[in-house]
């Protein structure tokens, strides 16, 4: 996070991080075609020639909240690749919040729980952990046959503290819930620890309301955070 005080400026640092083909470019490529023209800037990406990320993809992202204080999001996708560990561990670095991004599919459990440690000891290396860090984890790919349960992924966001979104990034579903899911949870945990509401006199439903507005999503904040998994029985039970 860097704060620019005289500009009224704030940066902050997002990471799609996750196995290999998981999705992370393609969660990117649905933000920035969902996100109006005056939000964001050009998604920047290094492939090889099958689609690998070689370094990394950037979405640079603009939201503005009523008082004037403009929140510039860089977004970032690592790439999954085993042997790109060190770029990995060096896109981490300052990350203000992340998403993990898992295969749904049953055959990948164990690459996701690989990646998973990998994410954890390359935050150790940089002096976080995953206990500190807001994190929010997408299951994505649920239009692939051999997926996961929904019941399994419920019973696995009871458990854990993370909230869980459920993602088929190649038709954008799910991916401005997870985004959103992940902007909510970093703003809380930055305005807990630097006092932002009150330096800034932040209306922080007036910010959410711009980002919505800006990626083209007609429900309110409430709406889109009851998307994650385990909370669509709530929302049912609240509507009857
Ligand atoms: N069926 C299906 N395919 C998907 C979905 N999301 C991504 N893909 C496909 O999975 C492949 C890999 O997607 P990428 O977004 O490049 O994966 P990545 O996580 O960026 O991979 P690395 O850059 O190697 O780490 C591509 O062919 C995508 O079109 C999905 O929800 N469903
Ligand atoms: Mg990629």
């Amino acid at each position: 996070m860097q704060l620019d005080f005289t500009a009224r400026e704030l940066t902050i640092k997002l990471v799609y991080y996750g196995p290999a083909l998981s999705g992370k470019t393609t969660n990117l490529q649905a933000l920035h075609a969902a996100s109006s023209p005056e939000a964001t800037g050009r998604l920047m990406t290094l492939e090889t020639r099958d689609d690998r990320t070689l370094f990394f993809d950037l979405l640079p992202l603009t939201f503005s909240s009523e008082k004037g204080l403009s929140v510039r999001l860089k977004v970032f996708t690592v790439p999954g690749q085993v042997i790109h560990a060190s770029t990995r561990r060096l896109v981490l670095q300052g990350a203000d919040g992340v998403v993990f991004v898992a295969d749904s599919r049953e055959a990948e459990t164990e690459h996701n729980a690989e990646s998973f440690r990998d994410l954890r000891e390359n935050l150790k290396q940089n002096g976080l952990s995953t206990k500190q860090l807001p994190l929010v984890l997408q299951f994505n790919k649920r239009d692939l046959p051999s997926v996961r349960t929904e019941a399994e992924l419920t019973d696995m966001a009871a458990q854990g503290k993370e909230p869980v979104y459920l993602a088929v990034a190649t038709k954008g579903h799910g991916v401005v819930d997870t985004f959103v899911g992940l902007l909510h949870l970093t703003w809380q945990t930055l305005d807990m620890r630097h006092g932002f509401t009150e330096k800034f006199g932040f209306e922080s439903s007036a910010f959410f309301a711009d980002v919505l507005g800006k990626l083209n999503d007609p429900r309110t904040l409430p709406e889109v955070l009851n998307s994650r998994v385990g909370r669509r029985g709530l929302r049912k039970e609240v509507a009857q």
